[in-house]
């Protein structure tokens, strides 16, 4: 609880520093091919089947009857052109500036920009080319995580290629006979650690029944990174940051379903730690893994699915009950932000255990980055004289502002203030509602209504 308290403090403090410490870091950053963190991309990029401009599953389902694409929240999808008949990628491994909570960025490594890499979607039987290129200071190669190739394109150094240098290209060339929830990852532990990962989706020849109407992505990892610092620490065993598509809750985004679709989830673990995975309010079943679809008759339900470390998890429910759902890592630590503040620049300090206190703590963390003044839910009197307390008393860090997006829009006030760590929610929307999120997303600088509907 100690780390819990120091955390707001230490929040203050990186958050007034931030873009100073960030304009010095670049100022000292010598320029050279590498090494130059570019910020996360955010939003889609295009359809790999050649249509133009943002896209997203819903759009796509309710457009056509053709396969419906992966949507990755927070992660851009990868696009290709065509040299013939093969899909070509340009895939570049590099450091990453990853924005993982509203007064938190980490110096990851990721790929084209993005940490995870950008989603990579093709078409069961697709000939496949990825064109890497290496922009990290050390030699890499690109795994290619379940997928039946040749061993000249499995990607681990020295066994099938040699390692990829710094400033170097390589080509890897498949046809991808296989459907399912893959992914690509650099052969190297620590490069792992660092953020080294993307999905690789191979839709199915013949589609999956039954259909479904929207089909999200989750890639599951894991930071430790001291306060006041930006770089995980990759040989840690215990992680004080837990990430949805590279972002931690509130920062992920909503996922929006429409009231009575079926939808598809796709979870992807790499890290040190496997994740029991949690949806509210709906049964699901495991309908794949990283092997690719499941038969009908291994299916049943559930509602918590572990995920392991490589491992992919693919569920499907039908959206029944409106509301705004949690999905989560149920590991009671996983749902926390910066758990275990137990080291850091500033001097050891007593929890504050009074409201005067702990209020004084908040408000110092909401002037710091600009989120709007909340108050703690309600302590019991004396509380301070009750061993063990606090728990999660002054834990609420609402940020329904500095989080604030289309797929946001109608939720409760204060919603942000229990989202935290490996979180996100399928948002199940009655048609009226779910329009309304849809028009403001395809209005991109619509200013936001600041109003608040349930
Ligand atoms: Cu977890």
């Amino acid at each position: 609880m100690n780390g819990r308290r120091r955390f707001f403090q230490d929040a203050a403090i990186l958050g007034a520093g931030l873009f100073g410490l960030r304009e010095t870091l670049r100022a000292g950053t010598p320029e050279s091919a590498f090494q130059i963190p570019r910020e996360n991309e955010r939003g889609r990029v295009q359809s790999p089947y050649g249509g133009k401009g943002p896209h997203s599953a819903s759009d796509n389902a309710s457009a056509h009857k053709r396969a419906l694409l992966m949507t990755t929240p927070d992660v851009a999808d990868l696009p290709h052109e065509m040299d013939g008949s093969v899909k070509v990628f340009h895939l570049v491994g590099e450091p990453v500036k990853r924005k993982i909570a509203p007064f938190k960025t980490i110096d990851a490594w990721g790929y084209n920009g993005s940490c995870p890499g950008p989603t990579i979607q093709v078409q069961q039987g697709d000939r496949v080319r990825v064109v890497f290129e290496n922009r990290l200071p050390e030699s890499t190669s690109l795994h290619w995580h379940g997928l039946e190739i040749p061993i000249e394109q499995d990607g681990v150094p020295y066994i099938s290629q040699k390692p990829v240098a710094p400033g170097e290209k390589y080509v890897y060339e498949f046809t991808v006979h296989q459907e399912g929830t893959f992914f690509y990852h650099a052969h190297s532990a620590m490069q792992e650690m660092m953020g080294q990962i993307g999905f690789f989706v191979a839709h199915p020849e013949k589609d999956y029944k039954p259909r479904v109407d929207h089909d999200y992505g989750l890639i599951l990892q894991e930071w430790a990174v001291l306060p006041s610092n930006t770089i995980p620490n990759t040989a840690a065993m215990e992680f004080n940051w837990l990430t949805f598509n590279g972002v931690s809750a509130p920062m992920s985004t909503p996922l929006l379903a429409r009231l009575g679709s079926r939808v598809r989830l796709r979870i992807l673990n790499l890290g040190m730690d496997h994740h029991p995975v949690h949806l509210h309010g709906h049964q699901f079943v495991v309908t794949g893994t990283e092997g690719g679809r499941a038969p009908e008759s291994t299916w049943y339900p559930m509602n918590t699915v572990l995920v392991g470390v490589a491992q992919a998890r693919v569920v499907e429910f039908e959206a029944k009950y409106p509301g705004a759902w949690m999905i989560h890592c149920h590991l009671p630590h996983h749902m926390m932000n910066s758990m275990m503040d137990l080291l850091r620049d500033r001097q050891i300090q007593t929890a504050d255990q009074t409201d005067v206190k702990a209020l004084s703590q908040m408000e110092s963390l909401a002037r710091s980055v600009p989120f709007e003044h909340v108050h703690h839910a309600p302590i019991g009197q004396d509380a301070e004289k009750v061993p063990g307390f606090p728990q999660d008393a002054f834990m609420e860090m609402g940020m329904d502002e500095a989080v604030e997006k289309p797929e946001t829009y109608g939720l409760p006030k204060n919603w942000s203030a229990g989202m935290m760590g490996m979180m996100t929610m399928v948002r199940v929307l009655p048609e009226k509602e779910y329009d309304a999120i849809l028009a403001r997303k395809n209005q991109p600088g619509a200013p936001m209504e600041h109003h608040h509907e349930s």
